[in-house]
C-alpha cells in the first residue's frame, strides 16, 4: 500500500485538486469551509487505473499550520508539490520543500495548477524555469513537471498516469513484523468508541491484537481495522489505517502517540542525531537552544546539544544530542524536523544515529564523535539485525549472506546479537556463521509467542472442556512450516509456555473443568451407569445426554472409557471388569463370549465389544470360540 502526501503554498489548490482526483472534498471542518483554507490534514484515496488504491494526506499551506502537516507527512510515499501557475514559487512552496528534502520523501511530482487562470505558455516556461531551480539539489530535483487546472479537469489523466508509473518503480514497504502507527487523529463514534488513524509503519495490525499506546503504556484491544473506510481483517504496513481500540478512553490518547504491539518498542528522552541546518534560515544556531522536535507525528520540546562544535552557521551540518521533554517513539534511521519556537521557523532536520543513547555525552569528546560516525553507517550487529528482522526467520547462513557483512565483522556481529538475546537460535547447537540453524530476532519471536499464545487460549475459551488444541491445527493457523513450527514448539515446552499431551496442546495451567449446570448433568449421567453398570446407556443416548463436548471430557478426564464407538463404561466399573476376566480365565484357563456375557449378567452387545476390545490391547487372545490370556 501507498501513500502520497500534498505539499505547496497556501491557497495554491492542494484541496481543490484532490477534490478533483477522488470526488471528496479534503476540508472537512466548518473552520476550513468558512474560510476556504486546510487547517486539519485530510484524508482521501484514489483508485490508479492499474486498480491499485493509494492514500492520501491533504495537508494545509499556511505557514502558521506548518506543525499540522508535519504531522501527517512523515509517512507518505510520494509527495505532490502544488504549485499555482498564476503565483509560482513562493515562501511555503520552498519550506514545504525543503522539509520534503529534509525527510527524503523519495519521489514526487510538481503539479503546476490553476493553468485555467495563467494560460499564457511562455508565461509558464518563466515559472518551470523558476520551478527548475528551486527543485534543484533535492529530492525533487528530477521530478517531472504536470500543468494541470482543477477546474477545467485539463491534465488530471495525464497526473494520474505519471503518478502510477513512478509508484511502479517504488518497492513494497518493509513488514519488519514491528507494527507501528503514529496517530495523526484521534475520535470517537458513538457505538464504537475510540478511533485513531495514522499511516501504518514496519508491520501488520490484525483484528483483535492487543495492543499498546507508546508513550502512555495503555493497554487495549484492536476492535475494529479499515483502510479507506473499508473493513479489512488485517492493516498492512505502508496503508492509512483507521483503528477502533477498545478498552482506553479517546481523551487520554494524544496525536503523536504511537500504537504498537505490547513492549515492541520503547519510548526515549534522548536521542543522537547528524544535523543540517537550512540555508535559509535567520540565523546561526547555537549549543543549548531551545527547540521544537518533530518525529513521526509527534512533536515535543527539546533542549539541542550540539556536539562537536559551539554553533551551525546556515548549511552547515553536524551532530547532535536531544533532550526531550515529552518521551517519543522513534528508532534509529527515521528522519526528524527541528522548528524554532518563536518567532516560528524551519530550522532543519536529519537522521536518527541512536534513539538510546548511553547517556549525556561529553560535547568535545573525540571517540563520541567517531562512535556516532560508525552509527550513521550502522555496526555490524546493525545491520545483522536489519537483515534477521527482514528475513522473519532463516537459517544463519541465508542471514548472513543477506546482511552483505565480511566474515570477521559478520562473526563479532552474531557473537553480540546472540548475547544480547537480540538474536534467538531456535535450534539445538551452536550457530556459526555457515550454519543452517534457523535464527529469529527477538521482536519476531515475541510475536510469534503472543500469536501462538493467543490462538491456544481462544482455543480453550471456545473448547473448555477439551485437553488442549490439537498440534496440527495450531501448526496450520500459525501457518509455518513443519521445521519452524516444531522448533518453536520445543522451545515453548522447555519454557514450561505450553504442555503436550499426547499431541494436544495447551496452557500449562489449563485444566478441563465443568461449570455447575454441566456439572449436574455429569452427576445425572453418572447416576445412569450406577444403575446399569455393565449395561450402561450406548454411546449414542450418553451423547443426546450430556452432548458430544461434556462426553469427550468425561473420557479424557478417565472418568469414562469407550471400549467401542457405541459401548462406553464407568472407568471404575471397567477396572472390576476387566479384574474379573483376568481371575475367571485363571481359573478356568478360558472363557466364552457366551461366559462373559452372564458373568456379568449383561447382553451380547456388551460381551462382545469388551473382548475384542480386551483383544485389541493385548490382554486375551482369541482361540476359536474361547478367550485365553495373552503370554508375557
Ligand atoms: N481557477 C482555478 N481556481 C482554482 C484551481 N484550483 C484551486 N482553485 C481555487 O483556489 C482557491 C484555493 O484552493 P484550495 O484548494 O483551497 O488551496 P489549498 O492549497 O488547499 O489551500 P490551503 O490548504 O489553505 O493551503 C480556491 O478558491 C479554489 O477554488 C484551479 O485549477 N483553477
Ligand atoms: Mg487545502
Amino acid at each position: 500500500m501507498r501513500v502520497i502526501g500534498t505539499a505547496g503554498h497556501v491557497d495554491h489548490g492542494k484541496s481543490t485538486l484532490i477534490a478533483a482526483l477522488t470526488g471528496t472534498h479534503p476540508d472537512r471542518l466548518k473552520e476550513e469551509q468558512a474560510r476556504e483554507m486546510t487547517i486539519e490534514l485530510g484524508f482521501g484515496w484514489l483508485t490508479l487505473p492499474n486498480g491499485e488504491e493509494v492514500g492520501i494526506v491533504d495537508v494545509p499551506g499556511h505557514r502558521d499550520f506548518i506543525e499540522n502537516m508535519l504531522s501527517g507527512i512523515g509517512g507518505i510515499d510520494a509527495a505532490l508539490l502544488v504549485i499555482a501557475a498564476d503565483e509560482g514559487v513562493m515562501p511555503q512552496t520552498k519550506e514545504h520543500l525543503a522539509i520534503l528534502d529534509l525527510l527524503e520523501i523519495p519521489m514526487g511530482i510538481i503539479v503546476l495548477t490553476k493553468t485555467d487562470l495563467a494560460s499564457d505558455p511562455a508565461w509558464l516556461d518563466l515559472v518551470e524555469t523558476d520551478i527548475r531551480a528551486a527543485v534543484s539539489g533535492t529530492v525533487l530535483d528530477a521530478a517531472s513537471i504536470v500543468r494541470v487546472s482543477a477546474k477545467t479537469r485539463t491534465g488530471l489523466d495525464e497526473l494520474v498516469s505519471r503518478l502510477a508509473t513512478l509508484l511502479e518503480t517504488k518497492p513494497a514497504r518493509l513488514d519488519l513484523n514491528r507494527p507501528r502507527l503514529p496517530i495523526d487523529r484521534v475520535f470517537s463514534m458513538s457505538g464504537f468508541g475510540t478511533i485513531v488513524t495514522g499511516t501504518l509503519l514496519d508491520g501488520q495490525l490484525a483484528l483483535g491484537d492487543e495492543v499498546e499506546i507508546v508513550p502512555s503504556g495503555q493497554r487495549g484491544r484492536v476492535r475494529g481495522l479499515q483502510t479507506h473506510k473499508k473493513k479489512e481483517e488485517r492493516a498492512i504496513p505502508g496503508s492509512r489505517t483507521a483503528v477502533n481500540i477498545s478498552g482506553i478512553d479517546t481523551e487520554s490518547i494524544q496525536r503523536g502517540a504511537v500504537v504498537i504491539h505490547p513492549n515492541q518498542y520503547q519510548p526515549t528522552r534522548r536521542i543522537d542525531a547528524h544535523f543540517h541546518l537550512l540555508k535559509d534560515v535567520s540565523s546561526s544556531l547555537k549549543h543549548n537552544s531551545e527547540v521544537k522536535f518533530f518525529v513521526g507525528a509527534s512533536e515535543t520540546i527539546a533542549n539541542l546539544r550540539l556536539l562537536g562544535r559551539e554553533e551551525l552557521a546556515p548549511d552547515e551540518e553536524g551532530w547532535v544530542q536531544l533532550e526531550l521533554r515529552e518521551p517519543v517513539v522513534a528508532v534509529r534511521g527515521d528522519r526528524y524536523i527541528l522548528r524554532r519556537p518563536s518567532p516560528s521557523e524551519t530550522l532543519g532536520g536529519g537522521v536518527i544515529v541512536d534513539h538510546q543513547p548511553k547517556g549525556r555525552h561529553k560535547r568535545f569528546d573525540e571517540n563520541v564523535l567517531r562512535s556516532l560516525a560508525s552509527l550513521i553507517q550502522g555496526t555490524p550487529a546493525d545491520v545483522l539485525f536489519e537483515a534477521v528482522l527482514a528475513l522473519n526467520i532463516a537459517s544463519v547462513k541465508e542471514t548472513v549472506a543477506r546482511s552483505r557483512l565480511e566474515a570477521e565483522s559478520a562473526e563479532t556481529a552474531l557473537k553480540e546479537l546472540l548475547e544480547a538475546g537480540s538474536l534467538i537460535s531456535l535450534e539445538a547447537g551452536t550457530p556459526t556463521l555457515a550454519s543452517d540453524l534457523l535464527v529469529v530476532a527477538r521482536p519476531h519471536w515475541s510475536a510469534l509467542q503472543a500469536k501462538t499464545l493467543q490462538i491456544v487460549e481462544s482455543y480453550h475459551k471456545s473448547y473448555p472442556l477439551r485437553r488442549g488444541i490439537p498440534r496440527e491445527e495450531l501448526k496450520s493457523r500459525l501457518k509455518l512450516s513443519a521445521r519452524v513450527f516444531n522448533a518453536l514448539m520445543t522451545n515453548y515446552l522447555s519454557l514450561n509456555l505450553l504442555k503436550d499431551s499426547n499431541n494436544f496442546l495447551a496452557k500449562p495451567e489449563h485444566e478441563i473443568a465443568f461449570d455447575r449446570g454441566q456439572q449436574a448433568r455429569v452427576q445425572a449421567l453418572i447416576r445412569k451407569f450406577e444403575q446399569n453398570p455393565y449395561s450402561p446407556p450406548s454411546a449414542k443416548e450418553l451423547e443426546a445426554e450430556v452432548g458430544e463436548e461434556i462426553l469427550n471430557a468425561l473420557i479424557e478426564l478417565h472418568e469414562l472409557i469407550a471400549v467401542s464407538s457405541d459401548v462406553i463404561f464407568r472407568q471404575q466399573d471397567y477396572d472390576l471388569i476387566v479384574d474379573r476376566i483376568k481371575k475367571e480365565i485363571a481359573q478356568k484357563d478360558r472363557i466364552t463370549l457366551a461366559e462373559t456375557r452372564d458373568l456379568f449378567n449383561t447382553s451380547r452387545k456388551y460381551a462382545q465389544a469388551l473382548l475384542e476390545h480386551l483383544d485389541s490391547i493385548g490382554v486375551t487372545v482369541r482361540d476359536g470360540d474361547f478367550r485365553k490370556l495373552r503370554k508375557k
